[in-house]
């Protein structure tokens, strides 16, 4: 593989281009108007526009994304995340013109991009997976039977949803037939397949996921877990890895079914098996993201594979490089996704322009961002800005330098969530590490922000004052020369 074009943008265009780099690879970025002077742009040996600002005459063209490659003389498209990273026409177009795609295989995507028939295919492998059916059902009576074999509160799922879209809690069977009725029409208007399915709701579960890497000949191996509890309406916020929770027994037995998972699918290239862990540690199969995910640094610092590279290797037919005793994890990483977002203000987009933009630098820190001082925050993408990621030998030293890299990062013009982690990273049930998905609902008002903003002030209120009195100490000794 001499040259791989990048079909996205941001922060992850970039992320992929350095490791193409570094491995000697060409890399041709592709951009919509908006983005026309772009950081992955000018990063970039060559660069094709795509088209106007909005993803669908741009990021999300097909044709024209296969035509630049054709255009370039590229031999392999990473897809990244997000955009057609999950979109199986793509991989297969993709394929067809002869280009490597840099992802699992067109059946992988398929399978996994419906709950489902991800269920299906993993039934003969005994992962444990959350009691429920595993068909889709439109019969409400036959629906109120299930879920009373099940037990209430019930939740009524969308075979093709994600990000929680089309899903909703039953409490009792009284309410079943409208929510169901409701959760297949949304399902439809939302993803044009009103299949839904139902399960046993778990109240207080914490995301646990874990990483997988497989090559063309067998070979699939995990690097361990990340844990995403802390979310806000299905949008993660912070991730780290290891979780605080899990034993090494668990962490192994999670592993190994993460891997079953794969293998269930044929899976090949870098993949993530969504789990969900309640209070009793009973882990429950949920499904598999085919793609690099958002938050893989963490993954990365914990294990020291860069995670782009082995997607590029298993892509060009390489035999994986390690077996499983030969990973191992050292230490503890912290992510913060810095959104373009007011956290004071129910997270409402926060457009403008970045008037200051200055990372925080350090031997624990890690920046990965797509924007730099001046540029305008386009309103057509996801707000996602940047990723703070911060090493620690243990837990407590990586939040603590994820606290300090917080108070270094300098963004003005903008308002983000940097507060909002701030705010995380010394609430007790983070530090603890006793929390599960409801931490944001559970915990966090905007007022905890802008009291922290206020005794920020004050802080620097009483230095300025010291400064000031200080001063005047100086010159009122008489005969000493003003310095
Ligand atoms: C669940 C659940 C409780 N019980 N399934 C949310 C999105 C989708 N990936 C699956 N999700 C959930 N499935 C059962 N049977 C709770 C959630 C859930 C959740 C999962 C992971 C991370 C954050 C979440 C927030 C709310 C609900």
């Amino acid at each position: 593989m001499k040259k791989i074009l990048v079909a996205n943008r941001g922060e992850i265009a970039l992320r992929i281009m350095r490791t193409a780099r570094k491995m000697g690879i060409r890399t041709v970025a592709v951009y919509s108007e908006a983005d026309r002077h772009a950081p992955h742009v000018r990063f970039a040996d060559q660069a094709v526009c795509l088209g106007p600002a909005p993803s669908n005459q741009s990021y999300l063209v097909i044709d024209k994304i296969i035509k630049a490659a054709k255009d370039t003389g590229t031999d392999g498209i990473h897809p990244g995340y997000g955009f057609l990273s999950e979109n199986a026409e793509f991989a297969q177009r993709v394929e067809a013109a002869g280009i490597t795609f840099i992802g699992p295989n067109v059946h992988a995507i398929e399978v996994m991009g419906s709950k489902l028939a991800a269920k299906d295919a993993v039934k003969a492998y005994k992962i444990p997976m959350v009691p429920g059916i595993d068909k889709a059902i439109t019969d409400t009576e036959k629906a109120k039977v299930i879920a009373n074999e099940i037990g209430y509160p019930i939740l009524i799922k969308a075979s093709a949803g994600g990000g929680g879209k089309g899903m909703r809690v039953v409490e009792n069977s009284n309410e079943l037939k409208s929510q169901m009725e409701r959760a297949i029409s949304e399902a439809l208007s939302a993803f044009g397949d009103g299949s839904v399915f139902i399960e046993k709701y778990v109240a207080s579960p914490r995301h646990i996921e874990i990483q997988v890497l497989a090559d063309k000949y067998g070979n699939t191996v995990h690097l361990f877990e990340r844990e995403c509890s802390i979310q806000r309406r299905h949008q993660k916020v912070v991730e780290e890895a290891p979780s605080a929770v899990l034993t090494p027994e668990l962490r192994a037995r999670m592993g190994v079914d993460a891997c079953r998972v794969a293998e269930a699918c044929n899976y090949i290239g870098a993949g993530t098996v969504e789990f969900l862990l309640d209070e009793n540690h009973n882990y429950y199969f949920l499904e598999m993201n085919t793609r690099l995910q958002v938050e893989h640094p963490v993954t990365e610092l914990i294990t020291g594979v860069d995670l782009v590279e082995e997607q590029i290797r298993v892509a060009r037919g390489e035999k994986l490089r390690f077996q499983q005793d030969d990973l191992t994890i050292k230490g503890h990483a912290m992510e913060l996704r810095v959104y373009a977002e007011d956290p004071t203000n129910d997270f409402l987009p926060s457009v403008g322009e970045l008037l200051v933009y200055q990372k925080p630098v350090g031997e624990n820190i890690r920046v990965d961002d797509g924007y730099e001082e001046g540029m305008e925050i386009p309103i057509y993408y996801d707000p996602m800005i940047a990723k703070l990621i911060t090493y620690g030998a243990t837990r407590d030293a990586a939040i603590s330098n994820m606290e300090n890299a917080i108070a270094q990062y300098q963004i003005e013009g903008i308002e983000t969530t940097l507060p909002f982690g701030a705010f995380v990273m010394k609430h007790p049930a983070f530090t603890s590490g006793d929390f599960d998905t409801h931490f944001v609902k559970k915990f966090f008002t905007s007022q905890a922000i802008l009291e922290d903003s206020k005794k920020g002030e004050m802080v620097a209120a009483l230095a300025g004052l010291k400064l000031y009195l200080d001063g005047r100490k100086k010159l009122r000794v008489p005969g000493v020369i003003k310095s």
